[in-house]
């Protein structure tokens, strides 16, 4: 056991003895293990190390990630909900400074939490997951829609499509590595702009005071999310984006991962379709718990998200590619285009459907 991890636990004020630490799933940003203590009745942990290079602020990650949490074991509580540690995430405070991190000499940042336990996560989609997850993102936006406090913008313009649009705009006009010329290239470009204008929408209604920001995950991806042996959420997890937004982004972003029938990069472009019965059973369960608090605005654009997430991600990758693969890991030259390619594919078959899913929207609000 690395005497390293030990060190670093033990800064945190946890209960009981460490017996073993090692690691813990496949996330890509953030290095995980799991601390596990010799006691039966202690916790086991999660030890973190925060990749400071994506979140810069790491004081206002973990600020943003105690409101949340904070809040959301309060409205737990005041509800008498059981089993609260399997709900929300509990972080652990330092034992010198109370804070829920902690620096290390060689300038990496780490944080512990509670491991819950008898809990899955699910890489899998099927209609009855989605609905579920559906459910639990409606859940989490409205515990949060009356915390007090303000959250920060961990990512600078995260989701923000004007934002990103210049980004791609300023790299096509850089051309850093010679990719522009790409006849490819060209033609996703002329797919984008054809719909730049539609896309930058929810800025457009933000500016104009109509479209509101509330307090979003901005990740919702079906395995950042724990399931108990029925098949319920107990928990969402992975917050270091959690922070204002249109709720746009967690209704559209888990229809992008979830609703494609391949990964992300498929280079197989045919075989990118949009799966409707994800679509469906991901809105029933997320109106469910949302369509009493989300303005008709809100609602009326659900179809805009679904389509807005694969666009987005259509930009970021494609940026990526033509800036020389700096922020996505690739495993061949042209893993980005194939990615952004991928989405562009998604986005069309989004398309395709929108008049029936423009009818199954409205049955649902009206149902
Ligand atoms: C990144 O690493 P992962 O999969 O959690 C990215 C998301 C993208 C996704 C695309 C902080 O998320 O916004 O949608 O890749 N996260 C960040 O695969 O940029
Ligand atoms: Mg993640």
């Amino acid at each position: 056991m690395s005497s390293k991890l030990t060190n670093i636990t033990e800064r945190f004020d946890f209960e009981g003895t460490i017996c073993e630490i090692k690691p813990l799933g496949e996330g890509l940003i953030n290095d995980t293990y799991k601390v596990k203590t010799a006691e039966t009745d202690k916790p086991d942990y999660v030890l973190q190390r925060i990749n400071h290079h994506i979140f810069p602020n790491i004081e206002m990650v973990m600020h943003n990630i105690d409101a949340v949490t904070s809040h959301i074991r309060n409205n737990l509580a005041a509800n008498k909900t059981p089993d609260i540690d399997r709900r929300v995430l509990r972080f652990l405070p330092t034992k010198n400074d109370g804070k829920l991190y902690t620096m290390m000499d060689d300038g990496t940042y780490w944080r512990l939490m509670i491991y819950i336990d008898n809990a899955i996560t699910k890489q899998n989609i099927d209609p009855e997951n989605s609905r579920e997850a559906g459910r639990a993102i409606g859940n989490f936006q409205k515990m949060l829609a009356d915390i007090p406090v303000t959250l920060g913008e961990t990512i600078k313009n995260f989701h923000n499509m004007e934002f990103r649009l210049e980004q791609l705009y300023d790299v096509v006009k850089q051309d850093p590595i010679g990719r522009v010329k790409e006849e490819r290239v060209q033609k996703m470009l002329a797919e984008i702009e054809a719909r730049a204008e539609e896309m930058c929408k929810a800025e457009r209604l933000g500016r104009e005071g109509k479209l509101p920001k509330r307090v979003c995950h901005c990740d919702t991806k079906v395995n950042n999310m724990m399931f108990d042996k029925e098949g319920k959420v107990l928990c969402i997890i992975d917050l270091d984006t959690v922070m204002p937004n249109f709720i746009f982004s967690d209704y559209g972003d888990f229809l992008r991962t979830a609703a494609n029938t391949v990964a992300e990069d498929c280079p197989e472009m045919e075989k990118v379709q949009f799966r409707m019965d994800i679509f469906k059973a991901f809105t029933e369960g997320y109106l469910k718990s949302a369509k009493n608090f989300l303005l008709p605005i809100e609602t009326d654009n659900l179809l805009y998200a679904t389509a807005l997430f694969p666009y987005m991600q259509c930009v970021r990758f494609l940026w990526d590619y033509l800036n020389g693969d700096k922020y996505w890991k690739c495993q061949y030259p042209d893993h980005n285009f194939v990615r952004a390619n991928n989405q562009l594919h998604l986005l069309l078959s989004i398309e395709k459907h929108y008049a029936e899913m423009r009818g199954f929207v409205d049955s649902v609000l009206n149902g």
